[in-house]
């Protein structure tokens, strides 16, 4: 059997990766973590002093060089001891010139120094294991890297700083305090447990149990502001439904004209929406076309409504509801949806026959932007909103996680109402401590731990 990845990462061997991303840049920078690190230095940089005799976290002006002293690159070098650096390892960090050719130079020569080619995510891997974050924060590390606008990069920021690790270990704590009380009942006679120990429990489970469900109730928003949302714009022909998609992405991508068809194939954009990542989707108006090339746009049109987080009909208020808007809203309802009434800067004649809430909006004046985006805000995160700075679970091992913590604290629960064995409420417990406990990482297996670094990039 192969040997499992964390098994290789967990060898102390020095290891060294380009942190930057690939593409000519200014600067990229090359970090070695291990305690060769220095010394691997000291065979690559040439300046006033060796990066062994540096002193911590204090950057030197030199050159990188290869194996024969042939100059391979301009470079600032810094060396961070232990444990004050990324990985609680010694670490040497080199900034040299973007660009693939200078970077991959370097890392060449630290390799060829003695360094191993890091692994996705073994310099997080290494902080995580040496106890400098822990797993919830690790995940954090990972969410900053792809997060696509600054909310989402904030509230990654916050659960890396431990905001959700605390609230998790708070709970942890509190749990592992009611299991050693359980502990010390096991053994007494079932009729003799005084009534206020059990009373006390009961508060103790209580309470744990309303916290973990705050920190779940908000996971829907923050997963949402983590992944993003796939949103489609669709409608009859003509409605404005690219206008509309032009107007929230702040660009004219799309071509609009009163010709009725214009748009045939799928177009997409990304945009910002209250802090939310939205993909957004400008699609081929549906009816019934003859139309051979309408029709295959159709055909996409209706592909990504099936992927759709949410779907923005769009109907035209200047006439009057006819079949074809009353097929498209009885087609729609099994979406999540908002229905948008276009051009409310003109005279309006469409009449709102099922009373539901339709939004009035312009997609020349912009009349209604404000509300539709609050709308589509509230829609992706089932009414929650965006708080950068609450601590929730953000990722469906976390939510997963705490789904199994509950379900145990509520079993403990109705186990002491109804005084079974304590035996059995103290396992309950123990379960309900290590489902916490895999969310932070103080219990888990080397596979989970597989699963979790191997999406990560190299070179953190
Ligand atoms: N006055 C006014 N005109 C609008 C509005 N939205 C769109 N239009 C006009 O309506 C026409 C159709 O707009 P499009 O955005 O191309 O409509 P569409 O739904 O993408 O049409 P297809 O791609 O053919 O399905 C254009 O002439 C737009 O200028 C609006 O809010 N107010
Ligand atoms: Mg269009």
């Amino acid at each position: 059997m192969d040997r499992h990845f964390i098994d290789v990462m967990k060898s102390n061997h020095t290891i060294a990766a380009i942190a930057t991303g690939p593409g000519p840049a200014a600067l990229a920078m090359i970090r070695i973590s291990g305690s060769d690190s220095a010394r691997i230095g000291d065979a690559i940089f040439t300046g006033s002093l060796k990066p062994s005799a540096m002193e911590s976290h204090l950057l030197h002006y030199g050159h990188i060089v290869d194996a024969g002293g042939a100059r391979l690159d301009e470079a600032m070098l810094v060396v961070l001891r232990p444990p004050h650096s990324f990985t609680a390892e010694q670490m040497v960090e080199i900034t040299c010139h973007g660009g693939g050719a200078a970077a991959g130079a370097v890392l060449e020569a630290a390799l060829a120094a003695g360094a191993r080619p890091a692994r996705p995510g073994e310099f997080s891997l290494r902080a995580f294991l040496n106890g400098r974050i822990d797993l919830a924060q690790a995940e954090a590390v990972c969410d900053i890297i792809n997060a696509r606008t600054g909310t989402a990069a904030r509230a990654a920021l916050e659960r890396l700083s431990g905001g959700l690790s605390r609230k998790i270990a708070a709970v942890r704590e509190s749990l592992l305090d009611a299991a050693a009380l359980v502990e010390s009942l096991i053994d007494f006679p079932e009729e003799d447990i005084p009534p206020a120990e059990s009373g006390k429990l009961i508060n103790d489970i209580d309470r744990a149990r309303e916290q973990i469900a705050r920190v779940l109730a908000g996971s829907k928003a923050a997963m949402v502001l983590k992944d993003g949302a796939r949103v489609v714009i669709a409608g009859r022909p003509n409605v404005g439904k690219s206008s509309l998609f032009n107007m929230l992405l702040k660009e004219e991508k799309a071509i609009v004209t009163e010709t009725p068809g214009t748009t045939r194939d799928v177009l997409e954009g990304w945009i910002d929406i209250g802090g939310i990542p939205v993909r957004l989707f400008d699609t081929a108006g549906l009816r019934d076309t003859l139309d051979e090339i309408e029709s295959h746009g159709m055909e996409r049109a209706r592909g990504k409504l099936e992927q759709a987080d949410l779907v923005l009909l769009v109907l035209d208020g200047t006439g009057p509801m006819d079949q074809e808007d009353e097929k498209l809203l009885s087609q729609t309802e099994k979406y999540a949806r908002l229905i948008l009434v276009n051009k409310c800067d003109l005279s309006q004649s469409l009449v709102n026959g099922t009373g539901g809430s339709w939004l009035k909006i312009s997609a020349v004046t912009e009349e209604g932007l404000p509300e539709l985006e609050s709308s589509i805000v509230a829609r992706l995160t089932d009414g929650q909103g965006i708080e950068p700075g609450a601590a929730s679970a953000a990722n469906a091992r976390q939510a997963q996680l705490m789904g199994e913590c509950l379900k145990h604290l509520e079993v403990a629960r109705n186990g002491l109402q109804q005084k079974l064995s304590y035996d059995l409420l103290a396992s309950d417990l123990k379960a309900a401590i290590d489902a916490l406990g895999q969310i932070t990482g103080q219990t888990i297996g080397d596979d989970i731990l597989d699963r979790i670094f191997e999406k990560f990039c190299i070179g953190k």
